[in-house]
């Protein structure tokens, strides 16, 4: 039997996304701009930990943000709340970003040159998975309140994503989370892959966070020189 009709538009639109992704990645080669894709399910801190991260770097760095939602515009409200610019992209129901819209948005921001640019996903642990945005890597978040099987249930995503960041992790003494087993599944998905245990609320793995984040601009920059 042929493929089905709804099977050649997806791939299709995922053909189209890989062109975009493609433009957006050169541009990006060739400011030396260190670029994020923040994924995870809805609530599980992603805001919060950009949150955090920019009020630690952005007075070093040239930082800017891009919100995805469906609706409101409260996320990149909550950024530019910290004096760094946000723009806020809205699906108008769609569960995931393309590049099409990230370029869109990114002209309609007119940020200027960036050092790190931060985008965070419409919260999905599945749809935005397959689409690339140009990114220099995907980071899964995984708050300890979702449940320490979800990297083996949600393979696609932690196999993905360079960095998995645990979050919450001031919430561990509360909740029956082993954290050993989330390691061990990321490990197993994504071998090669940094694993990080984080708290906004505490500050607990911050540090390591944003020197993974110098590291890797710091490693951009030295590749494009
Ligand atoms: N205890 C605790 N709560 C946290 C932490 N980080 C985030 N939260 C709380 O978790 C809730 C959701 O956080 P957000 O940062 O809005 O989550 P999000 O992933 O951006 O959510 P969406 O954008 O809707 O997908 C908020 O009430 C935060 O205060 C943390 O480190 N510890
Ligand atoms: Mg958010």
């Amino acid at each position: 039997m042929g493929e089905s009709k709804v099977v050649r538009v997806q791939r299709n639109a995922l053909e189209i996304n890989r062109r975009h992704a493609a433009r957006l990645r050169e541009a990006w080669r060739g400011t030396g701009t260190l670029v994020l894709n923040l994924i995870s399910s809805p609530g599980s801190g992603k805001t919060t930990l950009l949150e955090a991260t920019v009020a630690r770097l952005k007075d070093r760095f040239r930082l800017a943000v891009l919100e995805g939602d469906v609706a409101t515009e409260r996320d990149a409200d909550r950024i530019r709340a910290l004096g760094v610019p946000a723009h806020q992209i809205l699906t108008g129901g769609a569960c995931h970003l393309e590049a099409r819209l990230v370029q869109k948005n990114l002209e309609a921001a007119d940020f200027g040159e960036l050092d790190i640019l931060f985008i965070e996903n419409v919260g999905n642990l599945i749809c935005p998975t397959s689409y690339d945005l140009g990114e220099d890597f995907k980071v899964a978040l995984l708050s300890v309140t979702e449940g320490d099987d979800k990297p083996f249930k949600y393979p696609g995503i932690f196999s993905r994503a360079e960095v998995t960041v645990v979050t919450k992790a001031d919430l561990l003494p509360h909740l029956p989370f082993d954290l050993d087993a989330v390691r061990e599944q990321v490990g197993t998905l994504n071998p090669r892959g940094t694993f990080l245990v984080t708290s906004a609320t505490s500050g607990e793995g911050l540090d390591a966070w944003c020197a993974l984040l110098e590291e890797r601009l710091a490693a951009k920059r030295a590749a494009g020189a």
